[in-house]
């Protein structure tokens, strides 16, 4: 029997994750003319991928705990720090990804990685390039994994390509007008009203091996940043207790507003002030507001490794 090749995306999914792994596998299934490759998430998809999914028609990918002994191909990530268990007892046979690249790997492997605001725009290219057909719930799919990515185009990561992809995508499928189906979904994003402090934490966390230590950054996009106003004491609890739990150098969470183009910094730390002077910021009361701040890969990631990483 033919060995599966599972397709996975980082913990903690977020769509443009589950999207990938599932087109990817669609994708490689159809070219190899085979069905040896299965989609497969980390963990529990959060709502507004499961709003998508369903729009669409597609399952939820299986759910893969451990990769120990499996062959493996990771999309939209490549730092084991954000990988799931076991990959180090896997077979990595490839990667295709949009971020920076931190791997290193004891066999050459094919490694795809494009600047563009999202890992379904660059496989929304190997179709056309390819001549596999689209069916419109596919361009559905990609069309909003690259809308939730580049949160409405309005991200710095997001390139004409990713608009130019957007508008094509969009075609075939029955959003007539993309930008306000994006907000819809941003809607779905920002309810998070019965969340728990952890659960909006963690909801998109992603953990980085800097030279001064561990650091999680957490993002929250939403359309009301209002919302979380009555809430930041209590998040800023549940990140002191998260961070002397699981030996953080320091959590950041960001809460970005997508209409007004900022995001409000909540930092706990060994050092919040050397953070802050990172961010160009000075913190109060572990606080601050950031406006033009977008995105983590772009802005944050690089601004905290400049000082932390070195
Ligand atoms: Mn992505």
């Amino acid at each position: 029997m033919l060995q599966k090749i599972y397709i996975i995306g980082h913990k903690s999914p977020d769509l443009d994750s589950v999207a990938a792994a599932v087109s990817y596998a669609d994708f490689k299934n159809k070219q190899e003319n085979t069905d040896a490759y299965v989609p497969a998430t980390t963990e529990d998809i959060n709502q507004v991928t499961k709003f998508v999914l369903d729009k669409f028609n597609f399952q939820a990918p299986e759910i893969l705990k451990d990769a120990e002994n499996k062959k493996i191909i990771l999309v939209d990530h490549n730092e084991f720090s954000q990988t799931l268990e076991g990959v180090d007892k896997a077979e990595i046979v490839e990667i295709l990804d949009h971020h920076k690249l931190n791997f290193k790997y004891d066999q050459p492997i094919v490694v795809n990685i494009k600047p563009w605001g999202a890992t379904c725009s660059i496989l929304a290219q190997m179709y056309f390039d390819n001549n596999i057909d689209i069916d419109k719930n596919l361009a559905g799919l990609m069309l909003s994994a690259i809308l939730d990515d580049t949160l409405i185009t309005k991200s710095p990561t997001c390139t004409g390509k990713d608009k130019e992809l957007i508008e094509k995508l969009a075609r075939p499928t029955d959003v007539s007008d993309w930008q306000a189906y994006g907000f819809e979904m941003f809607k779905i994003k920002s309810s998070v009203k019965d969340f728990t402090d952890l659960e909006i934490i963690k909801n998109d966390f992603k953990d980085f091996d800097f030279k001064a230590g561990k650091f999680g950054i957490g993002q929250v996009e939403t359309v009301d940043l209002s919302e979380f106003d009555a809430r930041e004491q209590d998040l800023l609890e549940a990140m002191r207790k998260m961070q002397s739990q699981e030996n953080y150098h320091s959590i950041i969470l960001f809460l970005t507003d997508i209409i007004n183009e900022g995001s409000r910094f909540l930092v706990i730390s060994n050092n919040a002030e050397k953070v802050g002077e990172a961010l160009g910021q000075k913190l109060e009361n572990n606080k601050t507001y950031i406006p033009g701040i977008m995105s983590r890969k772009k802005q944050v990631v690089p601004l905290i490794a400049k000082v932390f990483d070195k």
